[in-house]
């Protein structure tokens, strides 16, 4: 038997993240009372909601000043029409937003995504948990999200374009460097921030760059920006395996998507020395044994912006299992990297019985609430999202930093920075873990470091 299910049989099963406080029922009711039919936002607060009662018992100033109501509540949400003509000359209407959740600790920050599945309850439970995850970054930010049900899929270059244009149109009076600060997240990369920020500067007259990150290294993007989320998740991965005196390498490793998040987690855990067998995308996965081919990856992803499916022609000894999950393929260390609610229970049943030891999220709530609770009755160590996938706000603030210091600094200096951000990030999470009484529950940890962040600056600034 391995070393780390070993230690993790050890560890009592955490309690306290089961149980919501009672003091905190009427909170959860006001929430799917003030907004129905949003399922995602509910399920990303319940799971806040039942894991502070540590800082709660010890901080009962935090009742008396409402801050649990107070942090639950966006502080702005704009909803905006983006019109746009496509390439056969058709109006097209979508629907854009941008929630300021929080911005206690900085200005709003957060990505925005081009999906059709994009809606006020996608919206609103991403930006809840960037607000957590920007103060576990220790660094000055406030949370938020955007997006729009936009679908990029077989959209034109110039369809893109335009409609980057548009929703810029609206959005630019609401963003700036100090006051909310977008990047991208699915569907939106370099070339999308690429066309907002012209269209910024264009109607603002400004060369703000501050205003926008995750932008092209030519024209005030940050070295590592593109890699963050990625490489920080693969090393609170590597953190998590450290604590228990272990190690990523010679693991064997399974990442679901193949977008920005999944292809650097696949290069990071390839350089600490792991062996990543399997990625996917919306329409199946890729079983590698030897070993995803990183290059062929990138060349098939980045470049055609094809299916995955074309990676195994060029592959031989690689097979694509069409609308397969890439959790059936047994693996030591898990990488959910691609979306909301992709790995569910009966996943994470497979997981245990083929022996798993770390779950890491790099996607924002990849894993279902019956998914956690499978796989920490297992014994497997789960690094949550907002810890994990830290590494890419981390490194747009990082991106601010230099922007706003006219700077720009290497690579290796970057990945230094955000090397160190992901072992504080994962130091708060596990000393939190400790003083609540469950050590090793990441999600206690991550949700009271987060929480009395946010919740100490507002106490400072009164009732505003
Ligand atoms: P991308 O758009 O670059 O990639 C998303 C990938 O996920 C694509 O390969 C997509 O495949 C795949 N995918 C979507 N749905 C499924 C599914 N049901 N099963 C398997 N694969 C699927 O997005 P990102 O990599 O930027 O974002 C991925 C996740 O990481 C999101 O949850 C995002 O919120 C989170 N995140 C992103 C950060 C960033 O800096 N970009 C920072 C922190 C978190 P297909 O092309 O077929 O749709
Ligand atoms: O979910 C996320 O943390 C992101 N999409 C990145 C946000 C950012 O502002 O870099």
């Amino acid at each position: 038997m391995n070393i780390v299910a070993r230690v993790s049989d050890e560890i009592e099963t955490p309690q306290v993240s089961m149980e919501i406080d009672p003091r905190l029922v009427p909170v959860l009711e006001t929430v799917r009372r003030r907004n129905p039919a949003e399922p995602e936002f509910h399920e990303a607060v319940e799971r806040v909601l039942r894991t502070i009662g540590p800082v709660i018992d010890k901080r009962p100033e935090y009742l008396e000043a409402k801050l649990v109501e107070r942090i639950c509540e966006p502080e702005r949400q704009v909803i905006f029409r983006v019109p746009w003509i496509d390439d056969e000359g058709r109006v097209q209407v979508n629907r854009g937003y941008r929630v300021e959740f929080n911005g206690a600790l900085g200005p709003f920050k957060g990505g925005l995504r081009f999906d059709p599945s994009v809606n006020s309850s996608i919206v609103k439970f991403l930006g809840f948990e960037q607000v957590f995850k920007n103060a576990l970054t220790g660094l000055p930010l406030g949370g938020g999200k955007g997006g729009s049900d936009f679908d990029p899929k077989g959209r034109s270059e110039n369809e893109i374009m335009r409609f980057c244009q548009s929703f810029m149109t609206e959005l630019w009076r609401h963003i700036g460097e100090y006051t909310d600060v977008p990047a991208g997240d699915i569907g939106v990369g370099e070339r999308e921030i690429g066309y907002l920020f012209g269209q910024y500067r264009r109607i603002t007259n400004r060369y703000e760059s501050g205003a926008l990150t995750g932008k092209g290294l030519g024209w005030g993007g940050a070295r590592v920006r593109r890699e963050a989320t990625g490489y920080g998740t693969a090393y609170f991965a590597q953190e998590m395996l450290r604590a228990k005196g272990s190690s990523i390498c010679d693991r064997t490793v399974t990442v679901s998507g193949s977008g920005n998040v999944a292809i650097y987690a696949i290069e990071k855990v390839q350089q600490l020395g792991g062996t990543v067998i399997g990625c996917s995308d919306s329409g199946g996965y890729v079983h590698d044994p030897d070993g995803i081919d990183l290059p062929l990856l990138k060349q098939v992803k980045e470049v055609d912006r094809a299916r995955l499916d074309r990676y195994v022609q060029e592959r031989p000894g690689a097979r694509h299992v069409a609308g397969g999950r890439v959790w059936e393929l047994a693996a030591e260390v898990a990488l959910p990297c691609a979306t909301q609610n992709e790995l569910d229970e009966e996943d994470a049943r497979k997981l245990v019985e083929n022996g798993a030891l770390v779950v890491a999220e790099g996607a924002n709530m990849p894993c279902t609430a019956g998914a956690i609770g499978t796989l920490r009755a297992g014994g497997v160590l789960f690094g949550p999202g907002k810890a994990a996938n830290a590494g890419g706000v981390a490194t747009s603030a990082l991106e601010m930093q230099q922007n706003a210091s006219r700077d720009s600094w290497t690579f290796d200096h970057t990945e230094a920075r955000l090397v160190e951000i992901m072992r504080d990030i994962h130091h708060s999470c596990y000393e939190m873990a400790e003083q609540a009484g469950v050590p090793g529950d990441y999600i206690v940890g991550a949700n009271n470091a987060g929480f009395v962040r946010v919740a100490d600056a507002m106490l400072a600034f009164g009732v505003v």
